[in-house]
């Protein structure tokens, strides 16, 4: 199987995950053994209601919309693969009709794209990137991009508008890195049937497993924008002779108000980690709700001490995996940190990011690659199962930073219900 070699375990980690404690979900597996209704308890393991990929997967980033992240991208530029692309969202479901006032970067969250290049669950890399306070609306926000060496380099967001045309795209390229630089909102390209699989896992915990609901086939986030942070680098600033794997994992810290003792508010303190945001729907589909935030905490060293690995395991037994596809999944979030890792030995090529299975999810990730219904046909033992959510709303751009544009409001007399979905 060419798509989960990313994933694919040694023996020894077979054996760690077998010998591992079970714990809430051993009489539950006991259960499923003996009934023919596993998919009813799949159900019971899913503790919240579906939610997109990392949109608001936890308590406190729901209620921290500026540093939730949505989702990651790694790949290589199909235009250049001596170039590596990696791409970040946050704050999802801008409706078009405030894309000026929610189009911001919050200037007290820190967002991360954090970089594994030597074949372990250890970061290794951090290139960290800030925004200068918004002061008028006309006016780009300044990103600062802090680099693994400590040099920076600072650019402007592309400033967001109510225009019925979006806003093109600014891309700085740095002269002396090669690095490429882009801020902004942009269309949300990750798409989903968010209700579909909500009804249909409701249906599962009714007791009668009921498909049709993804018949309907909607996009979750058709119409709706989001922040984005986007950075093309020559392959060989992160590239090392140790493996041909690079992994991302992406994060965001929010810096603590102080008060002074007159009550003026600065944003001095430390910063605390908020979300992070790897392996798409790893949070919110495997991670049992009370443990949301500390999966959010935490980091992918932690992930490689089996941390959460009861929580993901016993949730992919519960959802009907069998052994050889948990071993596949549980891998790419446990054994070696939940990163996403792209074999750059692998060409990418094609229109809006890649196209060419040879490159596909979960080698990497690109805009185009149905992460979803890949994840869920593992899941599935490796009969297909998907969301009939087949592609984003909108065309990909063919060049950096590759994401759609940004969607606005409409021009007099259209009739749509993209964000009725
Ligand atoms: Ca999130
Ligand atoms: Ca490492
Ligand atoms: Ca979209
Ligand atoms: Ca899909």
């Amino acid at each position: 199987m060419v798509f989960f070699e990313n994933f694919l375990i040694t023996a020894s980690e077979r054996r760690h995950i077998t010998r591992m404690p079970t714990n809430f979900a051993t009489d539950f597996f006991r259960v499923v053994r003996l009934t023919s209704f596993r998919w009813l308890l799949a159900g019971a393991a899913l503790c919240a209601p579906a939610s997109a990929a990392d949109h608001a997967d936890a308590p406190n980033t729901s209620n921290d919309p500026s540093a939730d992240l949505n989702d990651s991208y790694i790949f290589l530029d199909p235009t250049d693969n001596s170039f590596l692309v990696l791409l970040m969202t946050v704050r999802g479901f801008i409706v078009p009709g405030e894309a000026v006032n929610q189009g911001i970067f919050d200037p007290g969250v820190l967002y991360r794209f954090q970089i594994e290049n030597t074949g372990d669950p250890k970061p290794d890399l951090n290139i960290d990137v800030t925004f200068s306070a918004r002061l008028v609306s006309t006016q780009a926000q300044i990103g600062t991009v802090v680099l693994p060496d400590k040099k920076s380099l600072s650019a402007p967001a592309t400033n967001p508008s109510l225009s019925t045309t979006a806003p093109q795209p600014v891309v700085t390229v740095d002269a002396s890195t090669g690095i490429s630089f882009f801020a902004g909102e942009v269309d949300d390209p990750f798409f989903f049937d968010i209700p579909a699989f909500s009804r249909y896992v409701a249906s599962v915990r009714a007791g009668a497993p009921d498909r049709t609901q993804f018949n309907r086939g909607r996009d979750s986030c058709a119409g709706y924008n989001t922040m984005a942070i986007g950075l093309r680098i020559p392959l060989a600033r992160l590239k090392t002779a140790k493996t041909n794997l690079i992994g991302l994992n992406v994060l965001t810290y929010r810096r603590a108000p102080v008060v002074s003792p007159k009550g003026k508010v600065t944003l001095t303190g430390p910063y605390y980690q908020v979300d992070r945001a790897a392996t798409p729907a790893v949070n919110v589909a495997l991670i049992p709700f009370a443990n949301k935030n500390a999966f959010n905490a935490s980091n992918p060293t932690e992930d490689a001490t089996a941390k959460f690995a009861n929580d993901i395991v016993d949730t992919l037994v519960l959802l009907g995996a069998d052994d050889a596809h948990i071993s596949k999944l549980a891998n790419g979030a446990v054994f070696r940190g939940d990163y996403i890792r792209v074999n750059v030995t692998i060409p990418n090529y094609g229109p809006g990011g890649g196209t060419n299975k040879e490159a596909v999810f979960p080698n990497g990730r690109r805009l185009a690659d149905d992460a979803i219904d890949i994840i869920l046909t593992e899941i599935n033992n490796g009969v297909p199962f998907g969301d009939h959510v087949d592609a984003n709303d909108v065309a990909s751009r063919d060049q950096f930073p590759f994401f759609a544009p940004s969607q606005q409001p409409r021009v007099a007399g259209t009739v749509d219900d993209n964000t009725r979905n």
